[in-house]
């Protein structure tokens, strides 16, 4: 961890104060991840009441000004910005079907971000990300595709790691295993390289005697798809897991941590993939999303990981992005 990295002030503006949104700044606050936190939404009604509402809470949390309002300006000189902003996924509609309304959101909202801070990172969490995320780097151009990256898988692998927790009965942080592509219904789990402690997640044997045979992982996979419709079925959005896991990312970029998380990039040559937004195991830190990483897959995997690419290309081509 570098020291430069924590001896300022470190800003976060939060863009859309709606479920997800407000979730990310209750995160964040209780967290502690930032020193200030911004919101901003066009509903100025909203934004200001969520900011009240945050700032009652201040006297139990580690120390952050919280401010926002209606007006862009609010998010100047932030260090990293947060996109929820857009319309959300209503029931049995697909993430793809979000795509046009969404887009153009992101590309106008890219370039008056960078404008009021010329030096942040940009993490997209509006849906559909991979197609928000490549939207958003070809609003602000090639050179800042560091700069601007998608929460992508990191939500998805959170719930698989879950579920594969639960099911063999071990703590979650001694599950290793990533979801790569798009975040929606093409993604696809790592089981060749998935582990719990250094052992292959295939071969492992709970306490309890359970096990991943094939039918539970197909179970869990498809489980890890069906969260999201399962969520928002019952109470009309998923907010708070999405707003643990983006404090989390907020703290990987603004304390230069260099974790390895499945962000939605655009991709350079890994696994033979170009032109497209989508998750794969990837360093991130403090200049945002850096190398990633090629695990090796399974010629099924790599199969699905191409195809879960194509499905968003052809997002992209009919958006004519
Ligand atoms: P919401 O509760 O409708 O909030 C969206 C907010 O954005 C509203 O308050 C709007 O007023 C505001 N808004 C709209 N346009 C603008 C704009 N141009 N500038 C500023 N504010 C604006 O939606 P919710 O918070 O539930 O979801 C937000 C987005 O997150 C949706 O696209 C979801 O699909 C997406 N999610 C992404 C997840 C992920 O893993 N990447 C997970 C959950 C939700």
């Amino acid at each position: 961890m570098t020291t430069a990295y924590r001896s300022r002030k470190k800003k976060v503006s939060i863009v859309g104060a709606g479920s997800v949104g407000t979730a990310i700044a209750y995160a964040c606050l209780i967290r502690g991840s930032a020193d200030v936190l911004a919101l901003y939404d066009t509903n100025a009604a909203k934004v200001r009441a969520e900011v009240l509402d945050l700032n009652h809470g201040t006297q139990f949390t580690p120390p952050c000004s919280v401010d926002g309002g209606d007006d862009i300006a609010v998010t100047a000189g932030s260090d990293l910005v947060v996109v929820t902003a857009g319309a959300k996924q209503k029931p049995g509609q697909s993430r793809l079907e979000l795509a046009a309304v969404n887009v153009k959101i992101v590309q106008t909202l890219t370039e008056q971000l960078l404008s009021q801070s010329p030096e942040a990172i940009i993490l997209f969490v509006s849906n559909p990300v991979d197609i928000a995320t490549y939207a958003a780097v070809q609003a602000a151009g090639r050179p800042y595709r560091h700069r601007i990256f998608g929460s992508g898988t990191v939500l998805d692998t959170a719930r698989l790691r879950f579920l594969m927790a639960s099911k063999l009965g071990v703590a979650v942080e001694n599950v290793h295993a990533f979801i790569v592509g798009e975040h929606g219904d093409s993604e696809i789990p790592l089981w060749s390289s998935a582990t719990i402690g250094g052992v292959p997640a295939t071969a492992f044997v709970g306490p309890s005697g359970n096990t991943l045979d094939s039918a539970i992982r197909d179970e869990v996979a498809t489980a890890v798809v069906q969260s999201a419709y399962q969520i928002i079925e019952g109470k009309g959005a998923t907010n708070l897991a999405i707003g643990l896991s983006s404090a989390f990312m907020v703290e990987v970029v603004l304390r230069d941590e260099q974790r390895v998380l499945p962000i939605s990039t655009l991709q350079n040559g890994v696994h033979d993939l170009e032109g497209v937004c989508l998750s794969l195991p990837t360093l991130v830190g403090g200049g945002g999303a850096g190398r990633v990483l090629e695990v090796p897959l399974s010629e099924g995997e790599r199969e699905g990981l191409h195809a879960s690419a194509r499905a968003l290309r052809d997002v992209q081509d009919s958006l004519g992005l």
